[in-house]
This record gives C-alpha cells, structure tokens and sequence, in this order.
C-alpha cells in the first residue's frame, strides 16, 4: 500500500483553515515572546525517528496475542507499512531492522524500496536472546557473557554478520541488548560475567566500521529476574568506555525501575559523550513498551528539556539516534507509532520553547520557583499548531490519526493481505 500526495492534498483541505487560524495566533505569541518560529518548525520537521521493524504487528505476552489484520508478513511490506507512516506523518524516515527476523532476502530490492518512500535504515539489532533453528550453540544461559567460549564466539560472529548486513543496507549503527543474567542467587559468578560480555564487546567493537556506532542497551530485568549483566546505564557507560570511541549507551525508557531520574541519567551521558541514542515509548511498571507520552508525558518532557540543553552545549556528544520501541497489544499497531511519533514531536517541540539562558540564571540564582515557571510555562502551551505546520511543511497531513481512519489504512491493508498474515517479532 502507497498513500498517494492526492489523498494527502484532499485529505487536509478542509481543516486548513483552523489550522492556520490556531497557527497564526501561536507564531503570533511565541515570536512576542521572542521564539524564533520558523527554526522550531523546521527543527521539528527534521526530527525524524525510526520505526522498530518489530513492532508492526501485534505484540503479545505469554498469556497471549491478538491480531489486528493485515499484518506485514514480509520485510517489503515492512517497509511499506513504515512509508504510510512516513507519508501521514513525515517525522518517520527511517526503520531499525531487527536480525534474523529481518534479513532481506534481495538488498538491491529492498534499498530502492525504501528509497522510493524516503525511508533510511537506522541501527540494525542483534539478537542473542533467542536460539535460532540449526544454531550450533544455545544461549539459553547466556551469550557474550556465557561461561562457554564456543557460545560467546558463536555470539560475537552473529554481532559481526549483523553488521555486515547492516553495512549493506547502509545502516550506520549496532544495538546489542543482552538478555544475559540469572534467575537465582548463586546462578552467576557477577565478575566473570561482566568481564567475559566486555571481552566480547571488545571482539565485537573491532568489527564495527570507523563510521559507525556500537549502540550499547542496558535494561535491569526480564527476561532474568534476580541479575542482568548490563542492568543499568553505569555498566553500559563503562563497557562503552572500555570498548573506545565508536561505544555509546542507548536508553530504553522502559529499562529504568520505578521513579528513576532518567531525564538526570540523560544529561550526565551527554556531558561525558556517551549518549548514543534511544528506544522511546513509556510504562507504568516494568518494560511496557507502552505509547509514547501515554503514561508519563511530563517526564519525557523533562528528558528533552535535557536532550535541547546538550544538543546546544555538548559538542562532545555525537548526533543521536533516535527508535521508538514499543509493543502493541491492544491497539492497531500503526495507530500506537502514530500516537508515539505525536507525542515525541510534542515533548521536542515544548522543550524547544524553554528559554534555557532564562532558566540557567534561575538555577544559578537559586530561585526555584522561576525555574519550575519557566519549564511549566513551556510544557503548559499547546504546541500542536507548530506539528501541523512542521508536517505540512514536509507535504504530510494536518491529523494522522484522523487521516489514518478517513482513509481506511487498516482496512485496505486487510484486503490487500487477508487476515492470517503475522509479522515476525516481538
Ligand atoms: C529489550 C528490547 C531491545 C530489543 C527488544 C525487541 O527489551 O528493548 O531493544 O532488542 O526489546
Ligand atoms: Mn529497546
């Protein structure tokens, strides 16, 4: 499926209108009060996040899954589903492809694919959480930090054909999550562990092309539930460090127990280089993969106020990449990265009206009060005008959602490929 400029053009006839009315009067406003509009605006257009190749299908847990229709099957169609979300939203410009449930099967075909709908391949994802039909090895207790050299070479191998296969498709980026850990007290030597992931890490970062990153994904729980060898950002950073200059953290929000200071974690990363990039969704317990902003939108708030102040005074810090990760169990998969993709221009752009000289003068003054005004006034003005505008700019549509339903995407997918189609994943 392919949405055409026509449908886009016809679809936003009738609320351009309102939407210059509510545009006008915000510009008007903002630039009173000294914003630069038009460089929000198209700093907003620009951000473009990638869509995870495992989340365009229902998700499930082990007490089950319930299908949607019209599932990709096929990484083309993959593909196709990430351009109708790029063609309503034009913030979706890249997809991160997950190995093996990826693996394209003609480059070529899939390169002038997503080509052809703007699409670019962000990081590719290793995965040594699953035994792979005919693997030699399994890593039922582990990968790069088994206590088994034939399981870890087996590991790092997988890691180094992933990243050829990403060098193929253009792709500038490894993740590597480890799921290794335990489930018991006394299951794992902790030392041994984290030294045998960090050799393997090292093995693995000599493989790494001098133009790429090694995305390093930290997460304390689950599928192990007593340890995680890479449990939190502090072992992630000094695994990065070790492995050298190419080696950075990725942050999963959902990767934090309960009230973690994410947005503190973010800024000292920034500070010391390190950042690399992010999986965004939220969660309200553990590793949800909720809609992003659906469950703390204030926080996510607070982590971009973080991502504009380092993006403006950490040149030490590299561009970052930025995924959605998330899983959908009870909504239409493409209507969750929609709300997702909304939801992280809306916290960019109410970041981007924080007057951070203000706010840095409050700090040093220690005049609390105008600090929490400064940042609340910001995150208490309706930005969505400056999406609209930023998405029309791109020749995306006013409503995404709403076109998605004008539209009937789901149901021309559904004609299109039946009702049995499930997409590999998560
Ligand atoms: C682990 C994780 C990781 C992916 C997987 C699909 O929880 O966040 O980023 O490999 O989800
Ligand atoms: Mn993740």
């Amino acid at each position: 499926m392919k949405i055409q400029k026509e449908q886009i053009s016809d679809y936003n006839k009738n609320g351009l209108e309102s939407h210059n009315e509510s545009f006008d009067f915000l510009a008007n406003k903002l630039t009173k009060e000294g914003h630069d509009v038009t460089s929000i605006v198209s700093k907003l257009a620009d951000f473009q996040v990638a869509i995870p190749s495992w989340a365009l299908g229902a998700g499930g847990t082990r007490f089950g899954r319930f299908s949607f229709y019209g599932e990709p099957s096929s990484l083309e169609q993959k593909i196709e589903d990430v351009g109708v979300l790029h063609a309503l939203t034009q913030t979706a410009g890249a997809v991160s492809l997950h190995i093996p449930w990826d693996v394209p099967s003609d480059y070529n075909a899939i390169k002038e694919l997503a080509n052809g709908l703007d699409i670019k391949f962000d990081a590719v994802n290793s995965n040594t959480f699953q035994d792979q039909k005919n693997a030699k090895e399994s890593y039922k207790y582990g990968s790069l930090s088994n206590t088994s050299e034939a399981v870890r070479q087996q590991a790092i191998q997988h890691n180094l054909d992933v990243i050829n296969i990403g060098n193929k498709l253009g792709s500038k980026a490894l993740t590597v999550w480890l799921s290794d850990g335990s489930c018991f007290p006394g299951q794992n030597n902790f030392q041994t562990a984290f030294q045998n992931t960090q050799d393997s890490l090292k093995d693995i970062y000599k493989g790494v092309p001098d133009d790429w990153k090694l995305l390093i994904e930290y997460k304390p729980y689950e599928p192990n539930f007593y340890s995680t060898v890479i449990q939190d950002w502090g072992a992630s950073l000094m695994l990065a460090n070790e492995c050298g200059e190419k080696a950075f953290t990725l942050v999963d929000l959902g990767h934090h127990l309960p009230n973690s200071n994410i947005e503190q974690i973010v800024s000292i990363l920034q500070l010391k280089g390190k950042l690399g990039g992010f999986h965004f969704n939220d969660s309200k317990y553990g590793d949800d993969d909720l809609t992003v902003g659906s469950i703390k939108p204030y926080a996510l708030f607070l982590i971009f106020n973080e991502l504009v102040y380092g993006m403006e005074n950490n040149p030490q810090n590299p561009d970052l990449a930025w995924m959605i990760d998330a899983s959908h169990n009870v909504k239409d998969p493409l209507e969750d990265l929609i709300q997702s993709l909304e939801a992280i221009q809306e916290a960019y752009a109410k970041a981007l009206l924080i007057d951070q000289n203000a706010l840095k003068a409050a700090q040093s003054n220690n005049d609390v009060v105008k600090c929490q005004e400064i940042l609340q006034g910001a995150y208490r003005t309706d930005v969505r005008p400056l999406l609209e505008k930023a998405r029309l700019n791109r020749g995306g549509v006013l409503s995404p959602i709403n076109a998605y339903r004008a539209l009937d995407i789901r149901g021309g997918l559904i004609k299109e490929r039946g009702k049995n189609t499930i997409a590999t994943g998560l």
